[in-house]
């Protein structure tokens, strides 16, 4: 991939980030993330098929809820939208070229202002589309998802699928027909839902059950258009539990995965997961990576780190190494992504203000991805660390416990094992010991 340049440079002074090795001094190099290096049967590049998110990096602008902006663009100068949209546009590609970075994902109000009228917001989004075509052509940089934004417009302040408003619900779907028809003429491989707002702050106006079912048929109603228009790719739910709304229907992956079963949507839909939501939630990130896996439903990451000492969604660029490496253990072991990859959901602080900033951000979460994914790919090679936690499953391989397992043994036939063998063994989980492995491999 080489740099793509619009008609100005906006990342003055940096050049293509390359791969330097772990003794490199040079803050704007890699040390561990080597795109052609084989891991686990792919390149680095296939394997953590790493995006930008386009919100963040080009529309955050710094501000709070306590101040503005901080970060003031240079591609926001223009008066026309469509011109800024392309200058923006201009600015992203040179950024994520620069950053050797494969894909990148967006929101439909991040590529282009939004109107209040439909008409108008159709024809903005199919010009950025052309243009878009034209950049990931030159480029090589793919669409890993698109998405619509169904939560910051005031319409939406009760909701957009499940608003008790139809109105409401048939504005957001024309926003997701043209955020559809736009990730289907760029390629993109995946398109997202996140209920910001499909959720509820009390039950005493909400009627909890007729939202649910508006939201599921809301989701086939989508799905259905899209596959018309030949779109073969996923669509991802990203579970949140609360914030913006109190309480969000798409709590964590268990509760979207009964929902997506419930309704008969399992077939198309997986998950995107987000680091810090597992947070909200009271989960680790494993945890819910470990459900998803399980119920074959893993389909992208939002890759971010929250905060020890706050209940809010921070959205900091991931640097855990610890974290991250049980994570890609998890991963690993389910043969990676169903489709999607590991989206830079993140954003620099407030007062992070250099051009810089975004480079040094992705720099350290591509790096520290790399690292784990390395170091998860040893211990899995290398250690005892997948025959210790089988070992402490064998009694179910031989005998009565693989009776139990294939479902042969009467509650009878327990009470006659537990007699006959008597008080069992105690036996040590061993935790310290697992946690030593990870360490020792990093
Ligand atoms: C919000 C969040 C969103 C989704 C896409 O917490 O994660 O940016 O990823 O709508
Ligand atoms: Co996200």
């Amino acid at each position: 991939m080489s740099i793509l340049l619009g008609e100005r440079e906006y990342f003055k002074g940096i050049g293509q980030i390359k791969y330097e090795g772990p003794q490199t001094d040079n803050p704007f190099a890699f040390r561990w993330y080597d795109e052609n290096k084989q891991v686990a049967g792919k390149t680095m590049k296939e394997y953590l098929r790493f995006a930008c998110a386009y919100w963040h990096s080009f529309n955050g602008d710094g501000s709070d809820p306590f101040g503005g902006p901080t970060h003031i663009f240079p591609w926001n100068e223009k008066s026309d939208a469509i011109q800024r949209a392309k200058d923006k546009m201009d600015a992203a590609f040179e950024f994520i070229t620069k950053m050797s970075l494969p894909y990148y994902c967006f929101h439909d109000v991040d590529v282009v202002d939004y109107t209040n009228d439909i008409a108008e917001n159709d024809k903005r989004m199919q010009a950025m589309t052309e243009y878009a075509k034209q950049k990931q052509q030159q480029s090589g940089v793919k669409l890993l998802w698109g998405t619509s934004n169904l939560f910051s417009h005031r319409r939406y302040m009760n909701g957009a699928a499940t608003n008790p408003d139809f109105h409401v619900l048939a504005h957001a779907g024309a926003q997701v027909k043209a955020a559809l028809d736009a990730t289907i003429a760029l390629g993109g491989e995946n398109y997202v839902f996140w209920g910001g707002r499909e959720g509820y702050m009390t039950l005493l106006n909400t009627n909890m059950k007729r939202e649910l079912d508006h939201f599921a048929r809301f989701l086939h109603t989508a799905k259905d258009y899209a596959r018309k228009q030949g779109f073969k790719g996923s669509f991802f739910i990203e579970p949140k539990p609360a914030e913006p709304t109190k309480h969000q229907y798409d709590f964590d992956a268990a509760t979207v995965i009964g929902f997506l079963r419930e309704h008969d949507l399992l077939n198309d839909f997986k998950l995107n997961l987000e680091v810090n939501h597992a947070t909200l939630a009271g989960h680790t990130f494993t945890h819910e990576l470990q459900v998803a896996v399980d119920a074959g439903m893993l389909g992208s990451m939002d890759a971010n780190r929250g905060d020890y000492q706050n209940g809010w969604d921070t959205d900091q660029f991931p640097n855990n190494i610890n974290e991250l490496t049980e994570a890609m253990l998890i991963v690993l072991e389910a043969g990676g992504f169903k489709g999607g990859g590991i989206n830079f959901d993140a954003k620099i602080r407030r007062n992070s203000t250099d051009p810089a900033d975004l480079f040094h951000a992705h720099i350290g979460g591509m790096d520290t991805f790399a690292r784990a994914l390395l170091t998860a790919d040893n211990i899995l090679q290398k250690s005892s660390y997948k025959k210790l936690r089988n070992d402490r499953y064998a009694s179910f391989d031989t005998g009565k416990g693989k009776e139990f397992e294939a479902g042969t043994l009467s509650l009878e036939d327990l009470r006659n094992y537990a007699i006959e063998k008597g008080e069992p063994e105690t036996k040590s989980g061993q935790q310290e010991y697992f946690e030593n492995i990870i360490n020792q491999y990093i």
